[in-house]
């Protein structure tokens, strides 16, 4: 007996052996997942787990880009690396119309676990795989990419490769940016071979979706299989470079400092409070995540420190106002204490809607493959959301253990949840690479 598996719009995608629908293969997902995590890998000393340090544009970001790049070209695809060294790879489509694209990051932060971004890449690779085993030919062209420092844990801002494919960022801002040492974007791209050649701006396709872990507790809480993920909350992140007085510990007097230390803590005390005052909503976070006093020593004040802010909220409103309280309170702090404080807007995104036509494709097959799933906001940033200025856009994401932890070593999604979500991700691109 013969199985035919025909697209929605009823057009022959398949014909196979009866009882061999089309699906991805997971083991061989997850060997690629597994195999990509080797490179960058390093031993947490305190809890013995093995993590991933893949920073933007370093040697393991270099060795991860070459062993996927390399996987793009053995699947077949037609590899393209841009000027911002985001690098895509295209399998042709019965008709030259736009591609829908699906992809995420491989680079990391530097305690990292080997799902956040990875996951979406390879399986957007499985999802290529699969297809060139059973001899798919969809009709739109098929893209997977992945683009260049999504984290923004090196040169201090988020989703950089993608904001410029997709025309947040302008190149040239992305290619001065700078990293703790005052090495350039750009030369690091060249440095490490991807300084490509190819336009960095992305002609906008026909979609784009995004396989990601959650990277929190909600769906794991609620016992749900699949999220389907209606957007992302506003970010803002700034840089504080707070100058006072250097001073000897032991001889200066309290009433005769200027104590950049001192005042850093201030500010992280008051983040806390605005983030649990209720006055920006429930939902409100801040975190000072990087603190670097000079000269960090027992016994000299620190009379200069470099300090972030990373704010987050669901709603616009709430965040300008909560951005404009501490704009207040830094420019108070900073005549009661006699200390600077220069701000640095690193980066800032608006809350952003994904398209309701390609959340209802995720949600359809979720549904169709017996999957729980419901509605989730992204707390955390995505190149997805720059996708969302210049196409229609959806993300799904996979629940994930241990609270959904994320940014550290003990991340993990269970190799069924990569399985599912990498099957749905099969589904909707299927169903968008039909689509007119
Ligand atoms: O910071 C974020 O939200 C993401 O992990 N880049
Ligand atoms: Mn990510
Ligand atoms: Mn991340």
């Amino acid at each position: 007996m013969i199985a035919v598996t025909t697209s929605p719009r009823g057009r022959v995608l398949e014909v196979g052996a009866m009882g061999t629908p089309l699906a991805i293969n997971g083991e061989r997902l997850l060997s690629s997942v597994h195999a990509l995590a080797e490179l960058g890998a390093y031993v947490d000393e305190r809890t013995g787990l093995v993590g991933v340090n893949r920073l933007a544009l370093t040697d393991a970001d270099r060795a991860g880009r070459e062993r996927v790049k390399g996987w793009f070209e053995a699947a077949g695809l037609e590899v393209r690396v841009d000027r911002v060294g985001n690098v895509y790879g295209r399998r042709a489509g019965a008709e030259a119309l736009a591609p829908v694209i699906a992809g995420s990051h491989i680079d990391s932060v530097p305690t990292g676990g080997r799902y956040d971004g990875a996951l979406g890449v390879l399986a957007a690779l499985e999802v290529v795989r699969t297809l060139n085993d059973r001899g798919v030919t969809t009709r739109r062209p098929l893209e997977i990419a992945f683009f260049t420092d999504e984290e923004g844990a090196r040169f201090g801002t988020d989703m950089l490769g993608s904001a410029v494919a997709c025309g947040r960022i302008p190149l040239a801002d992305a290619y001065a940016l700078t990293d703790e040492t005052g090495v350039t974007v750009r030369d690091e791209l060249a440095r490490i071979g991807f300084l490509g050649e190819h336009d960095e701006r992305v002609s906008p396709p026909r979609a784009y979706v995004e396989l990601h872990i959650e990277q929190g507790p909600v769906l794991a809480d609620a016992g749900l299989e699949l999220g389907v993920v209606t957007g992302v909350q506003a970010i803002s992140w700034l840089e504080l470079t707070l100058v006072g007085k250097f001073a000897h510990a032991g001889t200066t007097p309290m009433t005769l400092r200027r104590d950049a230390g001192l005042v850093a803590a201030r500010v992280n005390v008051r983040l806390h409070e605005m983030a649990t005052s209720g006055r920006y909503g429930a939902q409100m976070r801040a975190t000072m995540g990087r603190v670097k006093p000079v000269p960090n020593r027992v016994n000299i004040v620190p009379g200069r420190v470099i300090c972030t802010v990373d704010l987050r909220n669901p709603e616009d409103d709430a965040m300008a106002a909560a951005e404009a309280e501490l704009t207040a309170f830094l420019e108070e702090l900073s005549k009661q204490s006699g200390v600077s404080i220069a701000v640095k807007q690193t980066a800032k995104t608006a809350r952003v809607r994904f398209d309701a036509g390609v959340q209802s494709i995720i949600a359809g097959h979720a549904r169709a493959a017996g999957l729980s799933h419901a509605p989730i906001q992204s707390g955390a940033g995505h190149d997805a959301q720059e996708f969302a200025a210049i196409c229609p856009t959806g993300m799904i994401f996979v629940p994930g253990e241990f609270d959904g932890i994320s940014h550290n070593p003990r991340e993990r999604s269970t190799p069924e949840s990569c399985i599912h979500g990498a099957n749905i991700l099969l589904r909707t691109l299927l169903e968008l690479a039909d689509a007119a």
